[in-house]
């Protein structure tokens, strides 16, 4: 094994003491003393005791919010000043870049090198950010009664307080994809950070505050989905904003009718990845290795179905397999490790169950295994399975960790009818070297985002979201800036 990262003093001391909620600026105990502990998946030993809020303190924290939407300064800052502070924030993040990349691994477990890329793509997220705050802008509508004049327009306006949800598998950017829209159209927030790792977006909150964001702004709740339930229920949260599984945001759509939320839902997904025959081969094969195994397979747009014309499947599963047994598994701050645990027992349990169903019902495993990847942590090897049949678990749901099935196919109208078999639709890819079938092909696919010859190619302009019971909305880019405002259309007759 070659030499360890060595742990920061910043991020040792903020583990040495417990970790408190955030809210008005002030960090506080749970209302009734709970806290829960943080794991790190690759040792199983508590990281550190955390806070754990209750219904009672959602309740805190919504009003916190309200009222620093309603009286604080937030909502009356300039766009320009709004824009100069996220921007400032962005740069803070890269000055702390270690030290969010440190936290983050050892909390969810993924590699170092791969939360260092989730820390870029925060800190990016506040400049993106920055340059929209100055340019809400409305339009100027004509309007035609006979015999009268008027002047029509319409303005971008705050929704108000937002309660942000969110998953363990990006904790600390999709803390950001909620607060930083948020903030940036002029509304607070509460921030309910994931159970299994709710340590990044604690530092986050702090970091805000040292930036100059006003108390109650930003508000970080960590707990379990009690804790979710209670935002969502709240009579003084104006939108809910959430990733997870489809499950929960279903929970989340009927629970936001009480008083209509705003409601956006990331869910989850189960993205077909076709290779069909004239593809750059080698170029696919990586490519679909990266699709199934990047952060340890715990990604909602993950090529997980993969479908491969029948004269190229062979090598594809080949070099598919041969990828897989090139991942290092091993502990995030192993220089040499590729792939880290998965981020909870729980978790694990979920996968393995998955692969050994899938092996009782007949399946092969042409790469990895159906136990433990090691004694201890929650480790699992990238496993790619052929002979699934479509009505098999493991084809069917999100399981959410490096696992792959991969079925043949030989006509495009038969791979885009199986594609699209799905309750989900969040992302989807097409390797071919012939523009027309990729771009027809990508056009016959019913997912949010389409990849042609590549995979997880991504930037904070793009907006994302699902089609199906992948979700509601879309996220960043000026489309995700929308999704946090109100549209007021202003008429006023010229007398
Ligand atoms: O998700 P949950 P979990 C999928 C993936 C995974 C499965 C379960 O398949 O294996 O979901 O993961 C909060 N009201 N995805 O259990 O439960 C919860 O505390 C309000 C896909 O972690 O959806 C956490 O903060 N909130 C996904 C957040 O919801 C509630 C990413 C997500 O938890 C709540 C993660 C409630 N009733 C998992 N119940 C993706 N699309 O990226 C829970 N929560």
């Amino acid at each position: 094994m070659s030499e360890s990262s060595p742990l920061l003093p910043a991020v040792s001391s903020f583990l040495s003491s417990p970790q408190q909620l955030l809210i008005d600026g002030e960090r506080v105990d749970a209302k009734d003393g709970q806290t829960f502990a943080t794991v790190n998946p690759a040792t199983e030993e508590v990281l550190v005791q955390v806070a754990q809020a209750s219904a009672v303190d959602a309740d805190r924290a919504v009003r916190a919010a309200r009222d620093a939407f309603e009286t604080g300064p937030w909502s009356r800052m300039t766009p320009r000043d709004r824009s100069h502070l996220l921007w400032r924030i962005g740069d803070m993040i890269e000055e702390r870049a270690e030290e969010f990349a440190q936290l983050e691994s050892l909390d969810n477990g993924k590699s170092l090198a791969s939360a260092r890329g989730d820390v870029g793509v925060a800190a990016e997220l506040f400049r993106y950010f920055a340059g929209w705050a100055t340019k809400m802008e409305g339009t100027t509508i004509p309007m035609s009664v006979p015999g009268r004049e008027f002047h029509a327009y319409t303005r971008r306006e705050a929704i108000g307080v937002v309660a942000g949800i969110v998953p363990w598998n990006f904790p600390l950017t999709m803390a950001c994809f909620k607060i930083v829209p948020s903030i940036t159209a002029g509304n607070t927030i509460v921030l309910k950070p994931a159970e299994q790792t709710p340590l990044t977006a604690l530092r986050l909150g702090e970091l805000l505050l040292e930036a100059g964001v006003p108390a109650g702004v930003v508000n970080v709740l960590p707990g379990f989905g009690d804790a979710g339930a209670a935002l969502v229920d709240h009579p003084g949260v104006d939108k809910v904003a959430f990733t997870g599984s489809t499950e929960v945001g279903k929970k989340i759509a009927a629970a936001a009718s009480g008083n209509l939320k705003k409601v956006s839902l990331e869910l989850g997904g189960k993205a077909p990845n076709i290779i069909f025959a004239d593809a750059d081969l080698d170029a696919a094969i990586a490519g679909a290795a990266l699709a199934g195994y990047f952060n340890e397979g715990q990604c909602c747009v993950n090529g997980s179905r993969l479908y491969v014309q029948r004269e190229v499947f062979d090598q594809v599963i080949e070099g598919v397999a041969a990828a897989a047994r090139a991942i290092t598994v091993g502990d995030a701050f192993d220089p040499a490790t590729t792939m880290g645990p998965l981020v909870s027992q729980e978790q694990h349990e979920k996968v393995m169950g998955y692969v050994r169903g899938a092996v009782a019902d007949g399946a092969t495993l042409a790469a990895g295994s159906a136990d433990p990847a090691a004694d201890r942590g929650y480790f699992f090897s990238p496993t790619l399975i052929t002979g699934v049949t479509e009505q098999m678990a493991v084809q069917t749901d999100e399981i959410f960790g490096p696992v792959v099935t991969a079925i043949p196919f030989d006509t495009e109208d038969e791979v885009v009818a199986a594609a699209n078999n799905t309750v989900y639709g969040l992302a989807a890819g097409v390797w071919s070297r012939d523009l027309g079938t990729a771009h027809r092909v990508g056009s016959r696919l019913r997912a949010g985002t389409v990849w042609l010859n590549t995979w997880h190619a991504d930037d904070v302009t793009l907006p994302r979201g699902g089609f199906k019971q992948s979700g509601w909305g879309r996220e960043l880019g000026s489309f995700g800036l929308d999704d946090y405002t109100e549209l007021k259309t202003v008429i006023a007759e010229l007398r």
